[in-house]
């Protein structure tokens, strides 16, 4: 049985549509990733980084939400990520730009947030992290008006964590910009069964589709 560390909404969601995705059993840990060292001894035993996902299986910790991922749709035979060859190659291209180039734009707006004490510069630090944030969207756009989902006709791995983290810029004081293309592609993955039940597990209210 797997356990998943999790934050309600966070990266670590995308861990968790897949295992629903793949009909896995799992047990949700949630983590309070607002708590202070000394009342997070437990998760960060598991994870001193303090990050979110984490997967335990058989005892064995897997960190990384880009290797969680990988490492379960290579162990369970499924869509969501090519086999090999050069389909496999973009898959991976994609989820790796959601994870490694998409996320940490994100991050560096919400460090800018809550960090930036001076409410000019925080204003204006922010509107940049914006602005990079909207460029990753354009690109995006323009390939979703060339194919149904990031990858092609079939849903892959990407499109589940670009889902996720679309919605985080519903909590900021100016939501990014997400074109007609990105916002028909999150309308479709929300709509699947495995986003449906993770978002009603984690109450989550998802709002980037609107
Ligand atoms: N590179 C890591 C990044 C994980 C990450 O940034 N997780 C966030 C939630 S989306 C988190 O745990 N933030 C709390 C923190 O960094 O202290 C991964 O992809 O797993």
């Amino acid at each position: 049985m797997y356990q998943l560390y999790y934050s309600p909404g966070a990266c670590s969601m995308a861990v968790h549509v897949v295992l629903n995705e793949l009909a896995l059993p799992f047990e949700r840990k949630p983590v309070n990733l607002e708590a202070s060292p000394e009342d997070n001894l437990e998760f960060l035993k598991i994870n001193p980084r303090g990050q979110v996902p984490v997967l335990v299986a058989d005892g064995q910790v897997v960190r990384e939400g880009g290797a969680i991922i990988v490492y379960l749709l290579d162990e369970y035979k499924g869509t969501l990520l090519p086999r090999s060859g050069k389909t496999r190659a973009t898959a991976l291209e994609w989820l790796m730009f959601a994870n490694a180039t998409l996320h940490p734009a994100y991050s560096k707006a919400s460090f800018i947030l809550k960090n930036t004490a001076d409410a000019a510069a925080r204003d204006q630090l922010f509107k940049i992290a914006l602005e990079q944030i909207n460029k990753l969207w354009v690109d995006i756009d323009a390939q979703l008006v060339k194919t149904r989902y990031i990858c092609g006709k079939d849903v892959t791995a990407a499109d589940i964590l670009i889902t996720v983290i679309a919605n985080w810029g519903a909590k900021y004081p100016q939501m990014p910009t997400i074109g007609p293309n990105v916002k028909r592609m999150l309308r479709e993955m929300i709509a699947r069964p495995s986003y449906t039940k993770a978002l009603k597990a984690e109450q989550v209210e998802y709002r980037a589709a609107a």
